[in-house]
């Protein structure tokens, strides 16, 4: 078999076959916590105590620090390669610090899908996932991505239509002719993650949830931003151009999200009524 697992309904291999494998992606039990999941605005609770949260470092650009972008097959990964002195970017939330190890992107072939969670049923077309663990008590990232409490995932919706290129994006997306095959890798210097978010204060959705890939553990606070970034057309067009294999085939990198699971007994926390 030429991958553990793949986005394709067809074939053995799908989000509906992952659990035949990796058992903690089912969705079943009622005790089940699975991401992405479907966020029923109606149906989400208006919490006022529910605290904003603060981004450390996120508007640090370090000339010391680099950014490895890799494409893995699944999706093309952001990852920061710390100078020992340089202070990394991190989440305060809930009384709890999470740093940032990596952030990602889940994309659609149209603007109709691509993003992972959905909002009253409605698809953005890429979702960008910023990957932090929890420092105080873990030791590393793999230490944490097993155990409750362990992860944070910050998720931000993208939507293509402006015609001038986003500035913030343009750092990253005009390298993916770089990566644009599974095992390619670059590195450019570090900036501004701030510049890749839409300004605080916004509404947030927050719930108890998992990786949205194998091995689906459920061990992630997710806190799901409401309000869209603009990215280009053009920027938007070179997500399309990669590809998920090392070449010898022509597989196009898209679609590669996973379809909601069920909410079963969790609530959705909003911090704006
Ligand atoms: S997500 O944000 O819920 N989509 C991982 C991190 C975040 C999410 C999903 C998975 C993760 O670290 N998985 C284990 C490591 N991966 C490497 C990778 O980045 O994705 C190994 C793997 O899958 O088996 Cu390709
Ligand atoms: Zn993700």
């Amino acid at each position: 078999q030429a991958s553990e697992w793949d986005y394709n309904a067809e074939g053995d291999n799908g989000p509906a076959d992952w659990g035949k494998r990796f058992p903690k992606c089912n969705d079943t039990a009622s005790s089940s916590r699975q991401s992405p999941i479907n966020i029923v605005v109606d149906n989400t609770k208006y919490n006022a105590s529910l605290p904003t949260p603060e981004f450390i470092n996120y508007d640090v650009a370090h000339a010391t620090s680099n950014l490895i972008i890799s494409n893995n097959g699944h999706t093309v990964v952001v990852t920061p390669k710390y100078a020992s002195s340089d202070s990394k970017a991190q989440i305060k939330y809930k009384g709890k610090t999470y740093e940032l190890v990596q952030f990602h992107f889940h994309w659609g072939s149209d603007s109709k899908r691509g993003s992972e969670h959905t909002i009253d049923g409605k698809h953005f077309q890429v979702e960008v996932h910023f990957v932090h663990y929890n420092t105080d008590d873990f030791n590393n990232f793999n230490e944490a991505k097993t155990e409750e409490g362990g992860l944070l995932v910050y998720a931000q919706f993208l939507k293509s239509f402006a015609s001038s290129a986003n500035a913030g994006y343009q750092e990253i997306v005009p390298q993916f002719e770089k990566v644009k095959y599974k095992g390619n890798t670059t590195t450019i210097p570090h900036f501004k993650f701030d510049t890749l978010l839409s300004k605080v204060p916004d509404r947030i959705y927050s719930y108890p949830g998992s990786l949205t890939t194998p091995t689906c553990d459920e061990s992630v606070s997710w806190i799901v931003n409401s309000q869209t970034v603009e990215i280009s057309q053009d920027q938007m067009s070179k997500f399309l151009e990669l590809k998920s294999n090392k070449g010898e085939t022509n597989e196009d990198l898209v679609n590669n999200y996973r379809p909601v699971q069920k909410l079963q007994q969790r609530t959705v926390e909003t911090n704006v009524p």
